[in-house]
């Protein structure tokens, strides 16, 4: 993907575990990929279509200014989520703190710590069948907007949808949400299991009925199966009630696993 490269801006800063760091301050360097489609800009030749990478040398050396961390670690976190959720036109972003006159007796050129952080895509099933299931699910969408590195991009219509898997209860209201997210799968999963816990969800029968239910359907492409977390989430090509949502927001998203498109995935499951 196309970048945007900052090579060795010096910043003073006062990060450090030593106290003496922490007073006198030292030079950091930090390098920087910005990873972003240019080419909008490049075609028009307006700023405004990319990002400033004088306000982006700015940002950075306020940034490492105005706070003081222990580790050059917690530096390179930071700063990484801030600059995807401040320059939305980033996708991911590469960044390496190197701190040369770390105080370690003994000769060296240089220490550093370097990470990749970057916008994920997930896709989240909403189900409700007990109680006002709209307000639940309002609920549910409103708290994911709120949750820090979450953002919701485009939400299906929600449906309802007869009870599912045999168990005899009342009829579900059903949707899928699309997020962009800085998480990972399972930070993502523990909002969801808050937000589940925040509806006042009662932990009963497998498979019973709910007041909320969230489920990580897709992550990207990943393919994962932890004890307490599988995606894709199984058995969707069996469950109208996730494929017609996912069909109408991603009809030509390729399933991980099967290899075929949301909308054929519906087809095959037919009516
Ligand atoms: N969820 C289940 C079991 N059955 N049926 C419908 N229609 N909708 C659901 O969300 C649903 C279900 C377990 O999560
Ligand atoms: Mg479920
Ligand atoms: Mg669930």
């Amino acid at each position: 993907m196309d970048r945007i490269e900052i090579t060795n801006l010096r910043v003073f800063a006062h990060h450090g575990v030593y106290e003496e760091e922490t007073t006198r301050g030292q030079d950091f360097y930090v390098n920087m990929s910005l990873y972003l489609d240019t080419r909008p800009a490049g075609l028009s030749d307006e700023l405004e279509k990319s990002v400033d990478y004088g306000a982006l040398c700015s940002f950075i050396d306020s940034f490492m200014k105005k706070n003081t961390y222990k580790l050059i670690e917690t530096v390179a976190e930071n700063m990484s989520r801030e600059i995807l959720v401040r320059f939305p036109e980033a996708e991911r972003v590469k960044i390496k703190i190197s701190k040369p006159h770390a105080p370690i007796p003994l000769p060296f050129d240089n220490v550093s710590v370097e990470i990749e952080r970057e916008w994920h895509t997930a896709f989240i099933g909403l189900g409700s069948n007990m109680g006002d299931r709209q307000e639940y699910i309002d609920y549910a969408l409103t708290q994911l907007e709120e949750t820090q590195d979450v953002r919701i991009m485009q939400t299906s219509k929600i449906i309802e949808t007869a009870p599912y898997g045999g168990v005899e209860m009342d009829p579900f209201l059903n949707g899928v949400t699309k997020v962009r997210t800085l998480l990972t799968p399972v930070e993502l999963l523990r909002v969801c299991n808050e937000i589940e816990d925040g509806a006042k969800r009662e932990r009963g029968i497998h498979w019973g009925p709910r007041t909320l239910d969230l489920d990580i359907l897709f992550y990207d492409k990943m393919i994962m199966e932890d004890p307490d977390l599988t995606i894709p989430h199984a058995d969707m090509k069996n469950r109208h009630f996730v494929l017609g949502p996912m069909a109408e927001l991603a009809p030509g998203f390729v399933h991980p696993v099967y290899g075929k498109t949301m909308a054929d995935m519906l087809e095959d499951l037919g009516n």
